[in-house]
């Protein structure tokens, strides 16, 4: 059995449903927001569950918005800074709520918010998850994803050039699958990981993703 605990951070929006998504997948109890004030979700919280022998980390994170320098932001990368060597980040989910009848200004900057979080080089191990599906008809969920891959106006399109999935969480038992999925994902090494490792670690074979979580330096390891 790998003693490494996977752990896979789910991010998105305000209100996309990620607290929902994550209770799904590890049976957690967490509170969703049903209120119209949204940002529901305030700190990461951590759902453990395991596909096989396999411990999985799921992890809730608070809302993300338009402004590139808010508090949610602050939260993620606090946890990033804090994770332990003994953690390996093989996916980062972004939720996207297909009822969205808009692709919107700010809508792409709240995507921007992520990349910037999760950092380019780890596009090929995010997903981009769409949810509510039971508010559309599947012809308009369809046209929207479509779109959403490759209409030249989607703000996905590139993250999807640049190897990120575009997923359906919409039947019962899809969230574990995409959770699945992640799992042969390479690990990504956060920014500070790999300077910290250099000389040492050897990354298991794996080549370092440098503009990963560009900006997120880890001093020490804390175990
Ligand atoms: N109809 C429908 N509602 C959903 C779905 N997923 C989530 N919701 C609802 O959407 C609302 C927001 O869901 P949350 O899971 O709290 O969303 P969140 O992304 O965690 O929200 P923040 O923590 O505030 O960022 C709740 O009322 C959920 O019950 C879905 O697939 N379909
Ligand atoms: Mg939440």
């Amino acid at each position: 059995m790998s003693a490494t605990h996977k752990v896979v951070i789910v991010m998105g929006p305000i209100g996309s449903g990620k607290t929902q998504f994550v209770n799904e997948i590890a049976k957690t109890n967490f509170s969703t927001g049903e209120s119209l004030e949204g940002g529901h979700t305030t700190k990461v919280q951590i759902a453990d569950t395991s596909i096989g022998d396999q411990p999985v980390e799921v992890v809730d994170t608070p809302g993300l918005d338009a402004d590139n320098d808010t508090k949610a932001k602050e939260t993620i990368i606090q946890y990033l800074q804090k994770l332990s060597r003994q953690k390996s980040i093989v996916g980062f989910i972004y939720m996207y709520n297909i009822s969205e009848r808009r692709m919107t200004g700010s809508a792409k900057k709240t995507f921007e918010s992520f990349t910037s979080i999760c950092g380019t080089d780890a596009l090929s191990r995010v997903s981009i998850v769409t949810n509510m599906w039971d508010l559309v008809n599947n012809e308009d969920g369809e046209r929207r994803e479509r779109e959403l891959r490759d209409a030249d106006y989607s703000y996905f399109k590139d993250a999807i050039n640049q190897g990120a999935r575009l997923v359906r969480n919409d039947v019962k038992g899809s969230g574990m699958e995409i959770l699945r999925q992640m799992l042969d994902n390479q690990p990504v090494v956060l920014g500070g990981q790999a300077q910290h490792e250099s000389g040492g670690f050897n990354g298991g074979g794996l080549s370092v993703p440098r503009k990963c979580c560009a900006g997120i330096k880890i001093k020490f390891w804390r175990k």
